[in-house]
């Protein structure tokens, strides 16, 4: 093969969606993985990812969420796959606190249907929660959870099914412009060159392009799967996805899915900032009894029996919002990066995004927040 349209580096969340919108582009496209496809050494495994429209980090991530939301529905129908279900979001805290007061907000300036509960509503509503009584919350009926497992594999069998090829093993090890502007990618087995490349490479992007240093950061992070007490509390449809910002931190959870135990997690979960070649991948007793405490305060009916742990790895930038952009001495080159533990839900939408900015420097999608001259 003498030159490709576009690489994609990395085939997990983002760079599979990004593959498959290449491809359905019509474009001659290769997608590079260094693991498999999925694997569960970097961001996008575990089961389930909360998706929410009532989004609390900013209300700007709306319409990106909305387009996410339809392009899952597309994805899930394209392929056959359960990939997306809903359960309701909760999002609540103490009155003042910015997960309900942000969630309230993208409600409002969005025209997003939701309701205000106390914390004494939501767990008359939804027995498995107890939150303190004067809690606030917003319950959002199109919350619920995507499989991400289930997502990469459909898009890439569905880049595939559009001429996609993807080859997965095979470690990028650098790549360099080519003088007629396009990129030549040296990997473990070869060297190919394209006329645009796309870096999809989560917690390894830093490794890849200098101007991510110190913008995309990899932390480490450790979830847990309890055994519910009372199972029927915790089902699908019993049981809103959740954020909560409480006096212990920022924790989210889901119902049981799948790995049969309840699932929750925490934001910076020890704030242990990695190397992603090298950390310690076997969750501890810390990390089970850091999150087991908070489960036994605000979820007690859920804290039985372990079932599972597990790590995985969030990529943070400064300011814990997206970067999605071009780099700027390589405008042939798109990144797709820093996603801070709040990306999975839209790597529908970013491969699209991501397959815009490779391709023309540019996205009709709103990302004026995601640019990488906000640093500077
Ligand atoms: O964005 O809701 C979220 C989320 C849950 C876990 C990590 N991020």
């Amino acid at each position: 093969h003498d030159r490709y349209d576009a690489i994609v580096v990395g085939v997990g969340g983002m760079g599979s969606a990004t593959t498959y919108h290449l491809a359905e582009r019509g474009l001659d496209v290769l997608g590079l993985e260094r693991y498999d496809i999925p694997h569960t050494k970097g961001s996008s495994h575990g089961v389930t990812r909360i998706i929410r429209r009532a989004y609390y980090e900013h209300p700007s991530y709306v319409p990106l969420i909305e387009r996410a939301y339809d392009l899952w529905d597309d994805l899930a129908e394209k392929t056959g796959r359960d990939l997306i279900q809903r359960t309701g979001s909760i999002d609540a805290g103490p009155a003042d606190n910015p997960v309900f007061a942000g969630s309230k907000r993208s409600c409002e300036e969005h025209d997003i249907p939701y309701e205000e509960l106390t914390g004494a509503e939501v767990n008359e509503r939804f027995p498995g929660y107890e939150l303190p009584e004067e809690y606030r919350a917003v319950y959002q009926e199109d919350g619920g959870f995507v499989i991400p497992e289930q997502a990469i594999i459909g898009h890439t069998v569905l880049a595939q099914a559009n001429g996609a090829e993807v080859r997965a093993r095979e470690q990028v090890h650098d790549w360099n412009e080519t003088n007629d502007g396009g990129v030549r990618v040296r990997t473990d087995q070869g060297v190919y060159v394209a006329d645009r490349l796309v870096l999809a490479a989560g917690a390894w992007n830093h490794k890849l392009a200098d101007a991510l240093e110190g913008l995309a950061v990899p932390e480490r992070q450790a979830l847990a799967w309890f055994q519910p007490e009372a199972p029927s509390n915790f089902q699908p449809g019993n049981h809103p996805v959740w954020n909560l910002s409480v006096p212990e931190g920022r924790f989210y959870g889901f119902p049981v899915h799948d790995v049969p135990g309840f699932k929750l997690g925490k934001y910076h979960h020890r704030d242990e900032q990695v190397d992603p070649d090298d950390f310690q991948r076997e969750p501890d007793r810390a990390d089970e009894a850091l999150l087991r405490d908070v489960t036994e305060k605000y979820f007690p009916q859920a804290a039985g029996p372990t079932m599972r742990l597990s790590t995985c790895l969030f990529t943070n930038s400064p300011d814990e919002h997206f970067i999605l952009d071009t780099l700027p001495e390589h405008p042939q080159v798109a990144v797709g990066a820093g996603f801070s533990g709040h990306g999975f839900k839209f790597a529908s939408a970013i491969g699209e995004t991501l397959a815009d900015l490779a391709m023309d420097g540019e996205s009709d999608h709103q990302i004026d927040m995601f640019g990488l001259d906000r640093f500077e």
